[in-house]
């Protein structure tokens, strides 16, 4: 029964809500003996650099929570840290699971003590709930995947709720997963990549065909849908030029019933060559109003609110201005582009820097999205405080697959056995057989 004598006290209690299990039941329910429980409950923001982002919205998670006996309010929390909400709802308790006495956040619980302690409040920790926990539960869901509007959805929460949004390359299912499943802790902090990239680059090099379009829409989305039946972060796919005009919003409807994020189309006409080429190749521009024409086909057709087309400007790597390139990228927002990407193969990054800090003078919000390849000695940090929202590392997968599987190759050739390839440049057998989940039936 639910029993609550001490109507006056505050309890608080921090949670992600997403998805809700008896361990977050016994907790409320644990809370509402001390008093009034109000729930923190974290934001996106708060999220995004520590966890992956919810499956609910904020809105949705606090709509379910806040119909749970035992709660009384339900507030944002907008940092991972506690300190801020509790110096604003002073709370006389704060209630947690004992799990955070160990692990990367074990410095939020000393926090807590102490701010605690300050306002003269109480720390309550209780046994947590074993055997269920958010992230056991996660992974239980993740394993079943993700609909394709949620996924295309993720993107713009993405780029809402963090200061920057990493996204690496991906060319099949494999590197799927290694952009799905890759993370780090450094200092403290949990780390992975946001989504994938589709790259038309690696797309068609990994098909030995070079980046000219050559590997039509259909085959790349034939392939790409490897990569989406094991994984569930979005993605974003290189669209090329676009193609026709009467092409594009085809492309457009196509992505979104995939459950693709976004669209980045660039500004060339002709045959296209890849822009790394830079001035080596001819890399013929769309006239303005050709270009806004094609964003604005794109944006009629559409028929999610969440899908982005982004428009990709290369003036910088054609040889032209950075004014040319505001020139063109303003007129793409205008025209309804969700995004620019301004790319360069310039290594020092002056021309892009120039650009943003510019382009962020006229226009504050615009997502702008950057692929530095060539100026690849700045940090994330570094590019967002240019007013960079989305980092995407290319093409990386691919050129450091390619040179390991030469190396491998070479070896094998010289020694004629596989002996010294193996050790050197193979993973182990039993590793291979137990890398893709699922492999091994029980
Ligand atoms: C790609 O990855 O295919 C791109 C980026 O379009 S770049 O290769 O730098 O042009
Ligand atoms: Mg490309």
């Amino acid at each position: 029964m639910y029993i609550n004598d001490n109507m006056a006290k505050k309890v608080y209690l921090g949670m992600i809500g997403d998805i809700m299990h008896p361990g977050l039941i016994n907790i409320i329910n644990e809370g509402a003996k001390y008093g009034d429980v109000i729930i923190g409950l974290f934001t996106d923001k708060a999220i995004a650099n520590h966890r992956r982002l919810p499956y609910l919205t904020w809105e949705q998670r606090k709509t379910v929570i806040e119909h749970i006996i035992g709660v009384s309010s339900v507030v944002p929390q907008d940092e991972w840290s506690y300190v801020e909400n509790l110096k604003r709802y002073k709370p006389d308790y704060i209630i947690h699971g004992d799990d955070w006495q160990y692990g990367p956040d074990k410095y939020i619980r000393d926090e807590v003590f102490k701010t605690m302690e300050r306002l003269g409040g109480e720390v309550i920790e209780i046994p947590y709930t074993k055997g269920i926990s958010d992230s056991s539960l996660k992974e239980e869901i993740d394993a079943l995947g993700v609909t394709p509007q949620a996924r295309l959805s993720s993107l713009r929460r993405l780029i809402s709720a963090k200061p920057v949004v990493r996204i690496l390359e991906s060319h099949n299912g494999l590197t799927g997963l290694i952009a799905e499943h890759t993370s780090v802790e450094v200092n403290g902090q949990h780390r992975e990549f946001d989504g994938m990239w589709a790259s038309s680059l690696t797309d068609s090099t990994s098909k030995g065909k070079p980046d000219i379009e050559a590997v039509d829409l259909t085959t790349r989305l034939h392939d790409l849908n490897d990569t989406l039946e094991v994984t569930t972060k979005p993605f974003i796919f290189d669209g090329d030029t676009g193609g026709k005009i009467e092409h594009f919003g085809f492309t457009v409807r196509t992505l979104e019933r995939l459950g693709i994020s976004a669209v980045i189309i660039e500004d060339k006409v002709g045959l296209k060559q890849n822009s790394l080429f830079g001035t080596d190749a001819i890399q013929t521009q769309d006239t303005i109003e050709g270009f806004c024409n094609k964003i604005k086909a794109g944006k009629e057709s559409q028929i999610t609110r969440d899908f982005m087309i982004i428009s990709r400007c290369e003036s910088l790597i054609a040889g032209k201005s950075v004014d040319d390139a505001l020139e063109r990228c303003l007129a793409y927002v205008a025209a309804g582009a969700d995004g620019v990407m301004i790319h360069s193969k310039n290594k020092s990054g002056e021309d892009i820097k120039e650009f943003c800090l510019r382009f962020r003078e006229k226009d504050p919000h615009t997502p702008i999205v950057a692929v530095p390849t060539t100026y690849n000695q700045f940090t994330e940090e570094e590019l967002a405080t240019w007013g960079i929202n989305v980092v995407i590392y290319a093409n990386h997968m691919l050129r450091s697959a390619y040179p390991a599987m030469v190396k491998c190759a070479e070896t094998i050739l010289e020694t004629s056995r596989s002996l010294e390839a193996s050790d050197k440049y193979c993973m182990p057998i039993k590793q291979i057989l137990n890398l893709i989940p699922g492999t091994k039936k029980k």
